[in-house]
Formats: C-alpha cells, sequence, structure tokens
C-alpha cells in the first residue's frame, strides 16, 4: 500500500536533517525510530548547545561573580524562563529543575506530602498512571497511614468518571493524574477532575511527561496546583526534568534536599532557606543539560506546539488505520485520534511483545516493548506488556509503513514457527 503523500503542517525532510542520529542504519537498514515516548532523539541545536557551554561558558552557577560564572549562570535562568513561557506558568519562580519527572513527583510527595497529608487521609490515582505516578504516593501513604484510590480504566482505556464524586471526596488531599497515557496514548480529559479535587480543597498534581513534548500545555488554563515533565522527551538532554508549582505552593514548602545553593544563611545552630525556586535545587545542577533544554525548547516553539500535535495525529490517524487492516490485531486505547496522542499500542494474542520488537529491531525500526512502567494498567487488560510505536516531529507515514511492514513479517514468522 503506498502512503498518500503527508499534508504534514511542517517541512519534515528539513527537521529530520537537523537530527544526526536519523543517518544512521541499524542492521543495515535506515534507522526508523519509533520510540519517541520513552526519549525522543536530539537536534544539532541541543548538541551544538552542550558543545558550546563546555568549550565558552563552563562554570558552576549562582556563585562566581567572574565572567564565565555570570554567563553560565544567566544561560541557565534563561532556560527557567523559557519553560516558563512555554507553559504559560505566572512567572519563572514557579519552575523548579529536578533530575527528571520522577524525580519531581517525589519532589512533591516528600516536600508536601510528608508535611500535609495526614493519617486518614486519602490520596487519588488512576490505574493508568505510570510507575512515578504511583509509587512515590504509596509510599507517602504507606508511611503516614493515608490510603489511595484509584479511578479506574474503561476497556477503551479512558477513565472511568463515573462516580468520580464517591472517589474524590473531603478526605481526598491530594489528586495526581497524566494527561497522556505512556502505555495507550490515551489523553484524559482533566477539567473534570482538577474541578472536583478543587471542590474538595484538594490539591490537582498532573503528570505531563507524554503531554508537554506533544501538544500545547497551559497550567493556569489547567488550573494544576503542580506539573510534572521530563526535557529528554521533548528534544533536551537526559539529566533535567521540570517540577512547575504554583509560586505560594513553593514558598510555603520545606525544601526537599538539603547542601549548598539552597540556603540563605547556615550556623552552627541552624540554617534558612534561600528563595523560590532556588530552595528545591541544592547542590551544583544539571548546569550544561539545563541551558541546552533551552535550545530544544526555541526548536518546539518555533516550530508551534499545535503543528507537532497536528503532525503527530496525522500519524497517528494512518498507523492506527493500517494496523486495524491486520488480521487477529489488538490496538489499545482510543480509536478516535483527537483523544489520543501520538502512540500506537498493540498486541496479538498468540506472540509475545518482545518478539515483535525483536523483530522489528533487525528490520531497522525501533519501538518498545513490555509493561512500559505501568504494571497496573497492564494488569486491568489481563496481560505481560504490549508492542508500541511512539510518534514524534521527525516521524514519515513512510517509517509508519516500514513499521507495518515489520509487524506483517513478525506474524509471519511467528505463524510460521508455531504452525
Ligand atoms: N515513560 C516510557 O517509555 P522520567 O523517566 O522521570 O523521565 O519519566 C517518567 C515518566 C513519568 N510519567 C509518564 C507518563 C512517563 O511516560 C514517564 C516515562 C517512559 O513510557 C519511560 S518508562
Amino acid at each position: 500500500m503506498k502512503p498518500s503523500k503527508a499534508k504534514t503542517v511542517f517541512d519534515v525532510q528539513a527537521i529530520r536533517r537537523d537530527f544526526p542520529i536519523l543517518g544512521r542504519q541499524v542492521h543495515g537498514k535506515p534507522l526508523v525510530y519509533l520510540d519517541n515516548a520513552a526519549t525522543t532523539q536530539k537536534p544539532r541545536a541541543v548538541i551544538d548547545a552542550l558543545v558550546h557551554y563546555y568549550e565558552h561558558q563552563n562554570a558552576n552557577i549562582h556563585r562566581a561573580i567572574h565572567t564565565l560564572g555570570e554567563e553560565a549562570t544567566a544561560a541557565y535562568e534563561e532556560t527557567r524562563a523559557k519553560v516558563s513561557q512555554f507553559i504559560n506558568a505566572s512567572r519563572p519562580e514557579s519552575i523548579v529543575f529536578t533530575r527528571s519527572a520522577t524525580e519531581a513527583l517525589n519532589l512533591i510527595a516528600y516536600a508536601w506530602g510528608r508535611a500535609n497529608v495526614k493519617k486518614g487521609d486519602e490520596i487519588v490515582l488512576t490505574q493508568m498512571e505510570h510507575h512515578s505516578n504511583m509509587v512515590p504516593w504509596q509510599r507517602l501513604a504507606q508511611e503516614v497511614g493515608a490510603t489511595i484510590k484509584y479511578i479506574g480504566v474503561s476497556d477503551e482505556g479512558t477513565l472511568d468518571l463515573d462516580g468520580l464524586d464517591d472517589i474524590i471526596t473531603e478526605k481526598t488531599k491530594l489528586v495526581s493524574v497524566t494527561q497522556v497515557s505512556n502505555a495507550f496514548g490515551t489523553i484524559n480529559v482533566l477539567d473534570k477532575i482538577i474541578a472536583a479535587a478543587h471542590r474538595r480543597g484538594a490539591l490537582a498534581v498532573v503528570d505531563g511527561a507524554q503531554s508537554v513534548p506533544h501538544m500545547p500545555v497551559d497550567v493556569q488554563a489547567i488550573d494544576c496546583d503542580f506539573l510534572a515533565f521530563s526535557a529528554h522527551k521533548m528534544l533536551g538532554p537526559t539529566g533535567v526534568g521540570v517540577l512547575y508549582a504554583r509560586y505560594e505552593l513553593l514558598e510555603e514548602m520545606e525544601p526537599f534536599q538539603s547542601g549548598g545553593e539552597m540556603i540563605s544563611r547556615v550556623r552552627l545552630e541552624g540554617a534558612s532557606w534561600n528563595d523560590v525556586p532556588w530552595k528545591f535545587e541544592a547542590g551544583t545542577p544539571n548546569i550544561a543539560d539545563v541551558i541546552a533544554f533551552g535550545a530544544a525548547l526555541d526548536y518546539l516553539s518555533a516550530l508551534g506546539m499545535d503543528n507537532v500535535r497536528a503532525h503527530e495525529q496525522e500519524l497517528t490517524a494512518y498507523a492506527l488505520r493500517r494496523l486495524r487492516q491486520l488480521e487477529d490485531i489488538i490496538i489499545y486505547g482510543p480509536q478516535d485520534t483527537s483523544r489520543r496522542g501520538g502512540v500506537a499500542s498493540f498486541n496479538y494474542p498468540d506472540i509475545h511483545a518482545h518478539d515483535v520488537g525483536t523483530i522489528l529491531d533487525r528490520e531497522g525500526v525501533a519501538i518498545r516493548a513490555g509493561h512500559h512502567c505501568a504494571q497496573p494498567l497492564m494488569r486491568r487488560f489481563d496481560m505481560a506488556g504490549t508492542a508500541r510505536a511512539s510518534f514524534y516531529i521527525y516521524n514519515t507515514l513512510e517509517e509508519v509503513d516500514a513499521l507495518i511492514e515489520g509487524v506483517e513479517k513478525a506474524r509471519a514468522f511467528f505463524s510460521h514457527a508455531s504452525g
């Protein structure tokens, strides 16, 4: 089947030329990188920003009075301002840099959770959360004697919001929900959940690890209290995460880690804290990678997040249409692409997802196979895992064809093997 020409909103071939890794081959085949939900590739501008920092500006920040230190500090803080603008935070001081989305979620659980969640209180999560938005809350609940309640998932892979008022009650202190499922791609409608949380006086945490990289996200419009995401899933380097929080909450919260940078004054008897957000950035941060993340944000902003979303939606619609034509295949998540991100998650009843992934790898096609760090969701569907293709700005319809051909090969190989 020949693909119809892409109606893409930007020049994908020009974008591809910005990503050096896309020129490589895997097992003698051109690399088809469809594991973007795990981490995305990096454009030359991000790689260059890292090299430029180490070649021209390398210095510690917030303490040196020399020129290099001042330049590095300015570049680091400039990324904070760019992140703030990217998600429409009301001020850059609402942005805390962490190591990852995981660390951002842990920061909330420790610094806010330990002070505010008490015995008998309730925390509300969903059954489709990534482990990073489940385990920190489970540990907190266990430690303080709180209870966790879960919003269930329908057969379609969407949140079951019937009975929401019985789940979110006056006992609820915090509701934490992913905006987009990493495993199925489901886009969750947050308004109802966040409004219900606020009506009961609870705070709302949004796991934006799979939404911020792929669609416009406006924290003021969503009305969340916290948002967590990772730079490496949006063209940036690994080792940088973002915690957005309402400024007043950061002011009230005690620090997460302690040491250098996060203090204002230290005496033998004790210490006082630095201003927000530096109070939450103890020790020398990941300066180079934060600065290079700024280049990633520039790249995405120049494309426009509406365009990023439109491109992924087109690829996903095409992928779903082609996958549906394959006999026996099971596809997870909503079929309507207006309700799902750039993810196609599927299984054959009699072939292990890892086997599909291995055959695809021989064809140069990189996908993820397994439980996607969402074991409770896998259990809900009575399976060990899925094969997951996830798209980004540099993927093409032709690469979706390569995926389908690889899946067909896997099917043929294993039917043969077992037949
Ligand atoms: N999901 C995936 O392949 P970190 O690892 O901290 O950058 O991100 C954690 C995380 C949190 N929430 C969601 C919804 C996520 O998808 C992830 C990371 C990757 O699906 C790696 S497990």
